[in-house]
């Protein structure tokens, strides 16, 4: 594969390292006189702690230090904020209220000493009545969760609502056909193969602390933890490393963080702990969790008017979410979709239940995969009971490329699209008509084959500061560019890649904007000393951010060679042209053949050459880039499954994927996430679920009981692409790293079912297992 002097197929830089085993993750990091953290996890998920007896932990002769809630509260530090402005028990002092909530640490020699002696720590709890099921939250004789909270009565985190409730309803009384239909988008963890992790290593001469962690937003973290400790946030360093997959697992901090913070300074010696899978999956947040009632209004020629959507948000013992302050509830009103609606609205009430802490996170875009599983479900309720093609429904209402920009009746503006030359597209790569004739013919055998279609619209790349915070820092990203004197160039950025290929497509950026090869650029990132402050990578903001401001940046970098070419050529600045042909980027004087490549101009503005007064000379520029509104990525998805009818069993046989993310930098890269976001989709339709018993015990905290889809579970994908591009993004790109996600469980759920059409079976609930098919195909499709 060629490198190309811009956008194009380019393998991934960062690829030399990691397929030789030389990346490095936070479990690499060994430093001199190294001590080890674990963890004491409760066994209940409600319970009072009496006591807690460590003694003989701390008798154990390579035991260091056993930190409890009870040090850490002599510190101000055993509650610590949330993202969602939230307080979480970083060691339990009160209640432990969640299976696996971490209730003491201890600090050892080596890892095993550590383990060991979790198992000498004595801790006496008294078992409450514990809250699994969210639609008994509420409930008068709930048992209170947050006792913690001051004048708290109930378990209710927030009421939300959005769109307009009058109108909604008003079309609703007038509708000629209305369905509804109740949904569980269940708990679903991220569950990244690196799981979770910290070093920390405080200096007490230089009281500078350094913190090597696998967080998907360093410069969060680092302000958080001088708000938390007190500590100066120049004195804190927070180091990213390689990262073995974030999948939003990573966003948040986690006490065993805070835990190996308190550990190195108490002891004077770095600090390192690692999760175990089973640590992952019990503690860390969860995704989804989301019970939905929704509701479609249409007439009877299948024109849909209105949807209204009632929602109870599971969010666990804290709440953990990380979202944009202003939306408890994400970006759910998105769930209008992608179609022409007179009204919508929608209310969300989140509650509080002894699970983990999170609720946000896996690909999600801040609770569009709910949004968009929830229409993408109701198109195909109301097409079963209008007797119509669920693609010729979407088709008909489809929002119409003339409608762009186009403002949601809850309030989005959309920036571009083309909906229906996509959803044609994915139907004619599938050959549509054809699938429906041997569908057909297949049910006449009693053989039972689906075709599930999704049409998705994502918004992604928070985002404007007047509206979008996190715990009120402002979404705007940074970025530096320096130009070396022979026109090699260093990009740095704060979001951070997990796998998504940044140290490429960033290079591409700039390569682009200056006409030079993306191998003489080197993308730093993961390092607060080393690169400008921005929130990071998360529901797929990073080319919407921070991907602009690398655009940007190397224009304002083009700027000034220009100023400093025209010294160089003696003409006027506005009289040069930029040009890249195949030689690469140069400013030439309009008219002549006269010019100067970028790597001349870098080198003269180094030089001794004369500059004329307020031309600085070198070309190094910084920014920030503030984005004016969210991109809005979109797709086309049809799914094709066979269904066994003896047991259940659901094949994939096809799936076909159009996405639109608009110019894309590095179509490999962009694909190369659209397989992974597939993958996800098929997992989470047929196999993942987050499953707890009535007291609360975990059953899934292993990869033998929670099941990851593998190449066996997925069909070779068949992608599509159109291009619409974005009218605001500099380079009209849009960000696509969780568009599959998003798109894919309902077109798969949709094919399952229009499967089991014979069967008349309306809905059935994630995950889809032989089981679950069964039982739907028995007539009862709801999981209790
Ligand atoms: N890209 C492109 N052209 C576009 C859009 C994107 O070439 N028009 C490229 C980007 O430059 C980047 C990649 O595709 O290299 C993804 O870009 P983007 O859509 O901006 O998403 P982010 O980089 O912000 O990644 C975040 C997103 C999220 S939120 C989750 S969750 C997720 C995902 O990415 N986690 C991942 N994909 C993942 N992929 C891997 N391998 N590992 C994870 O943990
Ligand atoms: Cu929502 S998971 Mo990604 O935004 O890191």
């Amino acid at each position: 594969m060629s490198t190309p002097m811009g956008f194009g197929r380019m393998h991934r830089k960062e690829d030399a390292r990691f397929i030789r085993g030389r990346g490095g993750y936070v479990d690499d990091v060994n430093l001199p006189g190294m001590l080890y953290g674990a963890i004491l996890r409760s066994p209940h998920a409600h319970a009072r702690i009496v006591t807690i007896d460590t003694s003989a932990a701390l008798a154990h002769p390579k035991v260091k230090a056993v930190i409890t809630g009870e040090t850490l509260a002599g510190l101000n530090l055993a509650w610590m904020p949330t993202l969602s402005a939230d307080t979480q028990a970083v060691l339990a002092t009160d209640k432990v209220r969640f299976q696996g909530q971490e209730v003491a640490f201890v600090v050892a020699e080596d890892r095993y000493s550590a383990r060991d002696a979790l198992e000498l720590i004595d801790v006496e709890y008294d078992a409450l009545d514990a809250v699994i099921d969210a639609r008994k939250s509420l409930d008068p004789d709930a048992p209170l969760i947050r006792d913690d909270h001051e004048g708290r009565a109930d378990n209710k985190i927030f009421d939300w609502e959005a769109g307009d409730k009058a109108t909604t309803d008003a079309v609703f009384a007038q509708a000629e056909v209305a369905v509804t239909q109740d949904m569980l988008y269940p708990r679903v963890h991220p569950a990244p193969l690196e799981t979770c992790g910290a070093v920390a290593d405080f200096d007490k001469v230089t009281g500078k602390l350094t913190v090597w962690c696998p967080t998907q937003a360093p410069h969060a973290h680092r302000t958080l933890y001088a708000l938390v400790a007190g500590l100066p946030e120049h004195k804190i360093r927070v180091i990213s490393p390689d990262i073995g997959g974030g999948f939003g697992n990573k966003v948040g901090i986690y006490p065993g963080y805070v835990c190996a913070i308190v550990g190195s300074i108490v002891t004077g010696k770095p600090v390192k702990w690692m999760e175990d899978r089973s640590e992952n999956l019990m503690s860390t947040s969860f995704a989804r969790d989301y019970h939905m009632r929704g509701e479609v209004a249409a007439t009877r020629d299948g024109k849909i008017q209105a949807i209204r959507v009632k929602v109870l948000a599971d969010h666990g013992a804290f709440n953990g979410t990380a979202q944009p302050t202003k939306f408890p509830a994400g970006f759910f009103h998105v769930f209008t979709g992608s179609y022409d609606l007179q009204a919508a609205h929608c209310e969300v009430t989140g509650v509080y239940t002894n699970k983990a802490p999170g609720g946000v996170a896996y690909a999600c875009s801040f609770r569009i995969t709910e949004a968009v599983y929830l229409v993408e479900r109701m198109i195909d309720v109301l097409a079963m009971e209008l007797g119509a093609d669920p693609a010729e429904l979407r088709m008909k209402n489809l929002l119409r490329s003339e409608q762009f920009p186009y403002t949601s009746p809850t309030g989005w503006e959309y920036d571009s699209g083309d909906y229906q030359k996509t959803l044609q597209l994915a139907m004619d790569m599938a050959g549509y008509d054809a699938l429906r004739r041997e569908q057909a013919e297949k049910r006449e055998r009693g053989e039972l084959m689906g075709i599930g279609i999704s049409f998705f619209t994502e918004a992604v790349g928070a985002g404007p500061r007047k509206h979008m915070d996190i715990l009120g820092l402002g979404m705007a990203d940074g970025a530096e560019l320096r130009v070396h004197p022979t026109g090699k160039a260093v990009l740095r950025v704060s979001c951070q890649s997990q796998g998504q290929g940044h140290e490429t497509t960033f290079a591409q950026i700039v390569a682009a904007e200056l006409g030079i090869s993306p191998d003489d650029v080197d993308v730093v990132h993961g390092d607060t000393d080393q690169t400008p402050f921005g929130l990071g990578t998360y529901g797929s903001r990073s080319t919407p951010v921070s991907g602009a401001a690398a655009a940007m940046v190397s224009r304002k970098v083009r700027e000034r060679a220009r100023q400093v070419a025209a010294a160089m050529l003696e003409a006027s600045p506005e009289d040069l042209e930029w040009a890249v042909n195949e030689s690469g980027g140069a400013w030439t004087v309009a008219g002549t053949g006269a010019g100067k490549t970028i790597q001349e101009i870098a080198l003269a503005a180094h030089s001794s050459l004369e500059l004329p007064d307020g031309v600085e000379g070198h070309l190094d520029a910084t920014c920030v880039y503030n984005p004016p509104n969210l991109t809005y990525p979109f797709g086309a998805y049809i799914c094709v499954v066979d269904v066994d009818p003896g047991t259940g069993q659901v094949k994939v046989r096809r799936f076909i994927a159009v996405d639109d993310c608009g110019v894309r930098i590095n179509p490999m890269i962009v694909e190369g996430q659209v397989h992974g976001g597939l993958a996800d989709g098929v997992g989470m339709a047929l196999m993942q679920l987050m499953a707890f018993d009535e007291d609360g015990n975990h059953l899934g905290a292993s990869f033998m009981d929670y099941l990851l889809p593998t190449a066996m579970e997925c069909p070779s994908w068949e992608l599509g692409e159109t291009v619409t591009p974005s009218p605001h993004h500099p380079i009209g790109a849009k960000g696509v790293g969780e568009s599959a996600t998003v798109g894919s469980p309902p077109a798969v759920v949709n094919a399952v079912l229009d499967a089991l059409r014979p069967f008349g079976v309306r809905h059935a609930d994630m995950p889809l297992t032989p089981a679950g098919v069964w039982r739907a195909m028995q007539g009862n499709p709801i999981r209790t």
